[in-house]
């Protein structure tokens, strides 16, 4: 039989995007456009839910091919939604793993719900893979998988990418069961995480609460006689494509409209799923420190925030909707004049050529999530910068996309984004910034962000998961 070159890709994630629709990623996150890019350069299956809501779901699986890529979807029953989704994945896990406790809910049967929706997923996932596939699991929807499909007599090798933060071991014990968990990790033969911090927890635990035996330098993990390697794959934009959308007139006419629309002030921008990992509320609150120093500057600087809603069904994502609402009527009322207002605060989504748009004309970049695993936006705004005047980006020192983005102290400035001190003082140096150092600042990013994109980030992982030695018993 002929060798393929490389093996074919079973992806695996909770929801699948279908390739048409990558130009609107909204509220669907970065998620997508990086897995589109991966399955077209592989071949392969991608395999989630639907995104559909079905009582009779009785194993149908929906499969279609659009531009290269194949998806294979299942329906899921309201129960399984409310529990697995809405329920642990969202409500006990996001909220954890990005270090809330206080928003984290521990219910049993969400716990129970997740471990019944993973297996439904190995069970219908599993005939789907051929012998030498690669499969790639994703995110914390789906931690358990590797071991139910193992379960199933599934030999290929599994790799898992964590998108978001793994916490720190004293914050993740407070999770019941957390050992079972993580012991259905270590099932995996590849783990990858967004960043050596939440590689180094993940170690952590692993070492402290489990009791394997670790080696720092590899990331290898040995327990009961399994091997599993952790490395950081820090996931990219997809450099190429936001471009082409750059180069395209909406990305002009967006462009255009802001330039016109803010005329002689300078345009600041967020771009963000209206989610409370993102600070928001805590980014309006240094705005309004910044305005409070300096009560004239509300004619050099307007703030533009777009923020689709998502994930509504889940209480902390209503509350954080009212609270951003409020804090940005207080600021407009207190701040307004007839001809202008501070802060425009838009609930909607856009295509990446009109963000590109937004991006260009926006001077300062304003990113700043409390933590959050990457942070594609924070690529995307320097992605955008015309090179002779570029924007400043200013970055929160808690996305994972800090480590790549300061260069040695040159490039992002960063903030304590729970801080409106350090936010409103990083707002006037952005203002204020000579272009010698934007632009000094912005050679320091741009290289990686160009080149550390998401095919790479694809390629890399997927190179060391053929790679892996499937990580069967020792003994
Ligand atoms: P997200 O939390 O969704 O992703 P992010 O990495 O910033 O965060 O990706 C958001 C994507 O959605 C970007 O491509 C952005 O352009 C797009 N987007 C955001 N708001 C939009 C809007 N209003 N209109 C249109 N598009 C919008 C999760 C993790 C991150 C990690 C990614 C990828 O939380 O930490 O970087 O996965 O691994």
């Amino acid at each position: 039989m002929e060798q393929r070159a490389i093996e074919r890709l079973v992806v695996i994630s909770n929801r699948v995007a279908v390739p048409k629709a990558r130009g609107v990623a909204g509220a669907q996150g970065g998620l997508a456009g990086a897995l589109n890019a991966a399955l077209r350069e592989h071949g392969g299956i991608w395999f989630g839910w639907s995104g559909q809501e079905s009582e009779d779901a009785d194993g149908n699986i929906n499969l279609q091919r659009t531009g290269g890529v194949t998806t294979a979807t299942m329906d899921l029953s309201h129960r399984d939604i409310d529990e697995y989704y809405n329920g642990y994945a969202n409500a006990t896990l996001w909220p954890l793993f990005h270090y809330r406790l206080d928003l984290t809910r521990y219910e049993r049967e969400t716990g129970r719900g997740y471990e019944r929706v993973n297996e439904l997923f190995a069970e219908r996932v599993t005939p789907l893979i051929e012998e030498d596939d690669l499969v790639w699991v994703h995110d914390y929807h789906l931690m358990p998988l590797g071991e139910r499909l193992r379960a199933r007599g599934v030999k290929n090798r599994i790799g898992f990418f964590l998108h978001i933060p793994w916490p720190p071991t004293r914050l993740f014990v407070s999770l019941p069961f957390h050992e079972r968990l993580v012991k259905t990790m270590l099932e995996y033969d590849l783990i990858g995480f967004q960043n050596g911090e939440w590689r180094e927890s993940f170690l952590h635990y692993c070492r402290k609460e489990l009791g394997a035996e670790v080696e720092e330098d590899t990331g290898t993990i040995r327990y009961e006689g399994r091997t599993t390697v952790a490395r950081a794959y820090p996931i990219g934009i997809d450099w190429e494509h936001f471009q082409t959308e750059g180069a395209a007139e909406a990305a002009q006419v967006a462009q255009q409209r802001l330039i016109e629309s803010t005329r002689h002030r300078t345009a600041m921008i967020g771009v963000d799923r209206l989610d409370y990992s993102k600070g928001l509320p805590e980014r309006i609150d240094g705005i309004g420190r910044f305005f409070d120093q300096h009560p004239e500057r509300v004619r050099d600087l307007v703030f533009i925030q777009i923020a689709p809603p998502s994930r509504e069904d889940v209480e902390s994502y209503q509350q954080i909707r009212m609270l951003l609402e409020q804090k940005t009527g207080q600021i407009n009322g207190a701040r307004s004049e007839v001809d202008l207002v501070p802060i425009r605060y838009v609930n909607r989504g856009y295509s990446h050529a009109e963000l590109y748009g937004f991006f260009r004309a926006a001077k300062i970049g304003l990113v700043t999530p409390l933590r959050d695993g990457m942070n594609l936006v924070a690529k995307e705004y320097v992605a955008a910068q015309d090179p002779e005047d570029p924007g400043v980006l200013i970055l929160s020192r808690f996305a994972g996309a800090a480590q790549q983005l300061e260069a040695a102290g040159a490039g992002a400035v960063l903030v304590n984004p729970y801080s409106p001190d350090d936010i409103a003082h990083a707002i006037r140096i952005a203002l204020d910034m000579p272009l010698a150092e934007r632009k000094a600042r912005y050679q320091a990013m741009i290289g990686t962000i160009r080149d550390d994109n998401v095919q790479a980030w694809t390629r890399r992982f997927c190179e060391d998961l053929a790679r892996a030695r499937i990580g069967r018993r020792l003994a």
